[in-house]
């Protein structure tokens, strides 16, 4: 297997490069300027409803099965929602799990909105017991790719299914010639029993994660994308898995990644991405000839795995240089670095009061449907969340003064990689001390074996802030905390 540290960037893209150590960092020269933000528009409301169930049924990676998969939607396993960037989301959560105590609640991943519509259980909202709705209601600020999954017992719940994307239109300046989804993730089924298997092992949970053992893209095992013979294409791939680092390519066409989490950067060429749990990445991907294929590729896999066959349809548009359109600028705010104060952070093994026990691949790991578990072996800064139980809410990790600038050390002093995802805002990414890394903005910052990666952001939404890995198993034995921006 290869390692994620292939992550290769060129320069030129406003990379960002470390020598020896963080104060060694160089600027490479910035890449031209994104065209300004989209001016938002009318402002629709968008009714949304989403009703978590168990739908069973059969999705074509399932091999045959048709397995008791929870859904938000009658109509869809992945609701795709599209809205124009201005437009308010008002979505009715209804949680008719068929277990009981099994708390819900859907949180918007990436979207920078009040605390309030967060959705994370006890900390922003009661839980959503089954019966139970809560309604949601925001205006997404940021245009890109955005996904929402549950955020509680969240092995289980996103395990089964339960998720859907989100897409804030609007920060074309020309059209693409298609714009397509790619939801990425595994699952964990019994193939001969055609059986969701544990969700959980203790030994997935103190190393890199429990793994599923059957991949997918848009719930196939190799999506099959007809796109616009020889045509520009936008390919939204969003990592939902819980566990599972990709290195994403493109085998036998031109790809450029336009936005990372949603947020446009200067295009570059796309060679190797990291896309960890929570990440999205949007490429643009140049159609092969009509009857001819490309083939989406996770590097990470020896040899590369197929995640999705790009098949050119229609008549091939006439030959030209590959020289793919930005995407409009985001509206992250900028923040004032001579003036931030730093703060830093350890993301670590142990911590809590148990240490990581040895691998004995045994599966007595248990999270409960009321936000519990048994066990901890992560921590941030020495402490892992209290009890093990998101119910007893600790002291904040930090206190932030509303509209100051925070400069993040955020170190990983494990063995593991840990992408770590800050809730309600966005960090601009300045460095690290491992690799070369274009400047950009990420709601999810991966952290390899040993790296410090800075970044920087303008702590400018008040309220409790989660702040946590997104290798799932990771967050709820311990890797979690939260910021309060006062
Ligand atoms: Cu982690």
């Amino acid at each position: 297997m290869r390692t994620v540290t292939r992550r290769r960037f060129l320069a030129g893209a406003g990379a960002v490069v470390l020598g020896a150590g963080l104060a060694g960092s160089r600027r490479v020269a910035a890449a031209s300027p994104l065209p300004p933000p989209p001016e938002p528009g009318m402002g629709r409301t968008v009714p949304l409803r989403l009703v978590a169930a168990e739908r069973p049924q059969a999705l074509p990676c399932f091999g045959g099965h048709v397995l008791p998969m929870w859904t938000l939607s009658d109509t869809t396993w992945l609701p795709v929602v599209r809205v124009q960037i201005g437009d308010r989301l008002e979505a009715l959560f209804e949680n008719r799990l068929p277990r009981e105590g099994e708390h819900s609640s859907i949180h918007w991943h990436g979207i920078r909105l009040p605390v309030d519509q967060d959705g994370v259980p006890y900390l922003t909202q009661p839980p959503v017991e089954p019966g139970g709705s809560f309604r949601y209601a925001f205006t997404p600020p940021d245009t890109g790719t955005f996904f929402f999954h549950t955020h509680c017992n969240t092995p289980e719940q996103l395990g089964r299914g339960l998720m859907g994307v989100l897409i804030v239109e609007g920060d074309t300046t020309e059209p693409y010639d298609a714009d397509e989804v790619v939801m990425l993730r595994d699952w964990r089924i019994d193939l001969d029993k055609g059986a969701f298997t544990s969700f959980t092992t203790t030994r997935g949970a103190s190393r890199a994660g429990t793994f599923g053992n059957v991949r997918s893209a848009n719930g196939a095992p190799e999506a099959d994308l007809r796109l616009p013979a020889g045509g520009d294409c936008r390919l939204r791939l969003i990592n939902a898995d819980p566990t599972r680092i990709m290195e994403i390519a493109v085998d036998g066409a031109e790809a450029a990644v336009i936005a990372i989490d949603g947020i446009a950067v200067p295009p570059f060429p796309l060679d190797g991405w990291a896309l960890a749990p929570a990440m999205r990445v949007d490429l643009v991907v140049r159609a092969p000839g009509a009857g001819g294929s490309a083939h989406l590729v996770d590097r990470r896999a020896e040899p590369p795995l197929p995640l999705a066959r790009l098949v050119g349809s229609g008549s091939s548009r006439p030959p030209r240089a590959f020289d793919p359109r930005p995407l409009r600028a985001g509206r992250i705010p900028e923040p004032d670095l001579a003036a931030a104060a730093t703060l830093d952070f350890a993301f670590t093994a142990g911590g809590g009061a148990a240490p990581i026990p040895p691998g004995d691949g045994s599966d007595s790991l248990f999270l409960g449907s009321i936000c519990v578990s048994s066990d901890d072996f992560w921590s941030i800064n020495g402490a892992a969340w209290p009890g093990k139980d998101h119910s007893r809410i600790p002291p904040p990790l930090a206190v932030l003064e509303r509209g100051r600038s925070y400069r993040l050390r955020m170190k990983n002093a494990s063995r593991i990689a840990h992408p770590i995802h800050i809730h309600g805002h966005s960090f601009k990414v300045l460095a690290s001390d491992r690799q070369s890394l274009p400047l950009h903005h990420a709601d999810t910052v991966l952290l390899l074996p040993d790296e410090t990666v800075e970044a920087a952001f303008v702590a400018d939404n008040p309220g409790d802030w989660m702040f946590h890995c997104h290798v799932i198993e990771h967050q709820e034995t311990g890797m979690m905390a939260y910021l309060r921006v006062l």
